[in-house]
């Protein structure tokens, strides 16, 4: 059984907890090139749910999604080379088609917006033209040198990359804030995941930005973790590509463009803050399987009836689209069964047994808390569904509380350094905006200013390191 099951406490090793849960739940597991992982069905299926929801959104507001090549030319990435400098270490490189050496060296795609923007410079003649709103799905690879881990920190990854090109620069900002907004809506309302939202600073930045936004989310560890950024690009890259139109003041003018993105980082996300000591525990919005079904057929006489039971409500929680599996596997206990969707974190477990069949009932067992009730049998469609609506609310209220609890409000240094120690998390502390106090608490703590938030909080205090009178609150953390 420990083979099968968890065998470590979230609350005990944190980090060996993870691995554990994503390599027996049947998320991921390892491939034979390392950094790279194979994502199976468990993972794969709520990354679809993530294209799913994120694709209806995107074309509502008239974006179409495209794919271009994953190689880019080496020139390209040098005509951004002040942007794309501190990230050449990561950019893994083709050199040679079969045994011939090309002329030029091929990045595989670290990101795609010099190949993009090039395109754009040639598709974009009068504001006609304008505005593009394109996004890709597709995989990305950077050469990370640092420990790799499943999900967070892997040197492939699925991502979407959304690019944009406008007239007005108030335009650009809007898409920036409005994309901001729906990768939110994701994030809160699917996945389940509280996020704090807001400006990084000039430090924390995409080099090639105005500025970038981004959503943070805590986990059960006391990091933060980026879920998403949301990027400014004034006129940037309009300026090395060359992106012009002609107005309709009939002179000629530069784009404003902005680039955003989620990764299949979300999913390890999902893992962490929602997981526990028996495995996942999915939201039930993005659960690959929503209901299971486990008829208790000890005795041969009940067990025909029992199985019927089962079938019918299979086929009316199929009927109303949820996702239900029947696990009537023989060869199985109940208790081996109930231990294996647990791991898989299928949000509600509808039992059926000799006294459920004969007092017409079912029992409901939901897997955030544990919690049976029972429902009568011709209601057990309609509780289930109430019950996965109060899972999913429950989810976010946990989660939230967990967030909340772990934000601690510091007024000096050495309060910081304790609220780091004790509690980790977000650390809210006035800041006098100079990168050099932001440069030296990294060096010293390790933590980093995760976001500026967009509310500017009324109070303001002294800089949590240089004492300087009327900083702004700005969130700390350290981060995966
Ligand atoms: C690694 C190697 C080469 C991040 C990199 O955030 C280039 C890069 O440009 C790089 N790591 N970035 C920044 C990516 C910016 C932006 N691209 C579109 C996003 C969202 C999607």
């Amino acid at each position: 059984m420990s083979d099968i099951g968890v065998t470590v406490k979230k609350g005990d090793n944190f980090s060996e907890w993870y691995t554990e849960v994503v390599l027996k739940s049947g998320m991921a597991e390892y491939s034979p090139i390392k950094g790279c992982m194979i994502l199976r069905e468990q993972s794969y299926s709520v990354w679809e749910k993530i294209q799913e929801v994120f694709n209806r959104k995107i074309k509502e507001t008239g974006h179409r999604n495209v794919y271009f090549p994953m190689f880019i030319p080496e020139s390209f990435l040098k005509k951004e080379s002040e942007h794309f400098e501190g990230f050449v270490p990561e950019v893994a490189w083709v050199t040679e088609g079969g045994s011939t050496k090309l002329e030029e060296k091929l990045a595989i795609r670290p990101t795609s917006e010099t190949i993009i923007y090039a395109t754009f410079a040639k598709w974009i003649r009068s504001w006609r033209d304008l505005p593009i709103k394109i996004n890709q799905w597709c995989n990305i690879v950077r050469w990370e040198t640092k420990a790799t881990k499943p999900f967070l920190r892997t040197r492939e990854f699925l991502w979407q990359e959304g690019h944009t090109a406008h007239m007005t620069s108030e335009e650009a900002e809007k898409e920036v804030m409005d994309i901001l907004g729906e990768y939110r809506d994701v994030m809160e309302n699917y996945l389940a995941i509280p996020v704090l939202v807001g400006v990084k600073t000039d430090s924390e930045k995409f080099a090639g930005a105005l500025y970038t936004t981004t959503l943070e989310a805590i986990m059960p560890d006391g990091k933060a973790l980026q879920m998403g950024t949301s990027h400014n690009l004034g006129q940037n890259f309009a300026k090395v590509f060359d992106i012009k139109f002609i107005g309709e003041d009939e002179k000629e003018h530069k784009v404003w463009q902005t680039s955003w993105g989620i990764s299949t980082r979300l999913i390890g996300a999902l893992v962490m803050v929602h997981g526990d000591d028996k495995g996942l525990v999915m939201p039930p919005k993005v659960a690959p399987t929503q209901v299971v079904i486990v008829p208790i057929t000890y005795k041969a006489a009940d067990s025909e009836a029992i199985l019927e039971k089962a079938k019918e409500i299979l086929e009316k929680l199929k009927a109303k689209g949820f996702t239900a599996v029947l696990d009537d596997r023989a060869e199985y206990t109940p208790g081996w069964k109930f231990n294996q969707w647990e791991l898989k974190g299928v949000p509600v477990r509808i039992e059926i047994g000799p006294r459920d069949l004969k007092q017409e009932q079912v029992t409901l067992a939901r897997r955030d808390t544990y919690q049976k009730t029972t429902a009568k049998m011709g209601e057990a469609v309609q509780a289930t569904e109430k019950l996965l609506e109060e899972i999913q609310s429950n989810l976010y209220a946990r989660a939230k509380a967990v967030l909340e609890e772990k934000t601690t409000t510091v007024q000096d240094y050495e309060g910081f350094q304790k609220a780091l120690r004790n509690n980790g998390g977000f650390i809210k502390a006035a800041w006098c905006g100079n990168p050099e106090c932001e440069e030296k608490i990294k060096e010293e703590t390790g933590a980093t200013i995760r976001l500026k938030p967009f509310e500017k909080e009324k109070a303001v205090g002294n800089c949590v390191y240089c004492g300087k009178k009327d900083g702004e609150i700005v969130y700390f953390a350290k981060s995966y």
